[in-house]
């Protein structure tokens, strides 16, 4: 066993003379880094001790990224939530016959959002929804033709390949044409979502209904073909095992290995309020610590492991930054309704600059602003804030 180059308190965790030996395996493997089975993953989760699993998160992350934790100043733009598709775990959608129930913005009302943060220096707008039958591919190039027209400056991260699945079948049109339409339309990265579990013996109970998961990666695929740069999520903590998690991360790591085309590998735990999956308790902070820390070890071509905060609430999220995480996304500033509906604490998830810096510092990281390509923007470790700033 190569020790060296870990830290002390890691080489104190492997020294135990009672530390199993697939897991003394696994973790000389990392530190050689040495790529992981699959088997290997499910052992971690199986039989990995929390404080180790988080050791070596740790010493991938500090290896790949040191101290620095990423964040950017971004805004939501959700057009509707009336959605065609029927996935169990949503406490977010209507169905298109109950759509008084819902919202479904106008060209112009999303115009006046991105119109709210001019002169701000916001850097990204993220729009992701429902699937709406009558917002189609037209609908939508022509949204992001007038954002780039009046925010040329502003990078439009959107739609996921459940919403890009159905437009393009709507328009006849094959993915690749598609794909270069909205491309050539204005949208420059996609969202991680709609991946939820890709093992269609989990992904069938939780939502038979929205594009499989070949679909889905060969719409990322087929982005990066183009350039683009995509991040892709997992939604886990409810009924899939260990295996289908390993299995899920394993389809991503392989096209990751083709195209190089992903930046940021996000796990999503599941929110259990109001949706048809409320039965299902949720994870516990130690399980949602393990997720985070065998992604970083799993995915180790994928440079950044992100916590996305409205949804895990900001406390968790800072703990996941002992845990291999790297990234907490962004300001948000209360334009995102999918987490608070599923029963998040962050009922409204709005953090100033100030405010996720410092919630990065307190964590004894050092907070760098970035763009959505990774860009630093600003490094904020030498920056002191105001009471008034911290209080937002
Ligand atoms: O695909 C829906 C998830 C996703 C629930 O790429 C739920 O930077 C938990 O993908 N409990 C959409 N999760 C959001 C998403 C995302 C968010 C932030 C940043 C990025 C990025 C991507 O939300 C869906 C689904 O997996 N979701 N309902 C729920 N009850
Ligand atoms: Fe529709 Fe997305 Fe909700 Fe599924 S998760 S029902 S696709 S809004």
């Amino acid at each position: 066993m190569t020790t060296t180059n870990a830290t002390p308190g890691l080489q104190t965790l492997l020294a135990a003379p009672s530390l199993d030996t697939d897991i003394r395996r696994i973790a000389d493997k990392i530190l050689q880094e040495e790529r992981l089975t699959q088997e290997d993953g499910i052992t971690l989760f199986e039989k990995g001790d929390i404080g180790l699993l988080g050791a070596l998160a740790n010493h991938v992350r500090e290896r790949k990224h040191g101290n620095k934790t990423y964040f950017n100043r971004n805004f939501h733009i959700e057009p509707t939530n009336v959605c065609v598709f029927t996935c169990k775990f949503c406490s977010y959608s209507r169905l298109y016959k109950n759509r008084e129930e819902g919202w479904e913005l106008s060209i112009d009302e999303m115009l006046d959002i991105v119109k709210k943060y001019d002169g701000q220096p916001v850097t990204e707008v993220h729009i992701v929804g429902g699937v709406h039958p009558k917002m189609n591919l037209d609908f939508f190039m022509d949204l992001m033709r007038r954002i780039k027209a009046h925010r040329p400056d502003l990078h439009i991260k959107g739609f996921t390949p459940v919403e890009l699945d159905y437009m393009f079948r709507k328009a006849k049109v094959s993915v690749e044409e598609g794909m270069r339409m909205m491309h050539e339309a204005g949208l420059q990265s996609l969202p991680g979502g709609g991946a939820e579990i890709f093992h269609p013996d989990i992904r069938t109970q939780i939502c038979h209904d929205k594009v499989d998961a070949e679909g889905w990666l060969h719409i990322h695929k087929t982005a990066h073909s183009m350039g683009m740069v995509t991040n892709a999520t997992m939604l886990y903590g409810h009924i899939e095992q260990y295996w289908h998690r390993v299995d899920h991360m394993e389809r991503l790591r392989q096209l990751q290995d083709e195209t190089h085309g992903f930046n940021t590998f996000i796990p999503l735990k599941f929110r259990n309020k109001d949706n048809e999956m409320a039965h299902i308790p949720e994870s516990t902070i130690i399980e949602d610590l393990k997720m985070y820390a065998v992604g970083r070890l799993y995915m180790d071509n994928f440079p950044h492991i992100k916590a996305y905060w409205p949804m895990l609430g900001r406390n968790t999220a800072q703990l996941t930054l002992s845990f291999g995480v790297n990234d907490l996304d962004g300001t948000i500033d209360d334009t995102t309704k999918i987490y608070s509906m599923a029963g998040s604490e962050e009922q409204s998830p709005s953090m100033n600059t100030a405010q996720l810096a410092m919630l990065i510092k307190q964590a004894g990281r050092t907070p760098v602003e970035r763009d959505t390509v990774y860009n630093e923007v600003k490094d904020y470790s030498g920056v002191v804030f105001s009471e008034e700033e911290l209080a937002g």
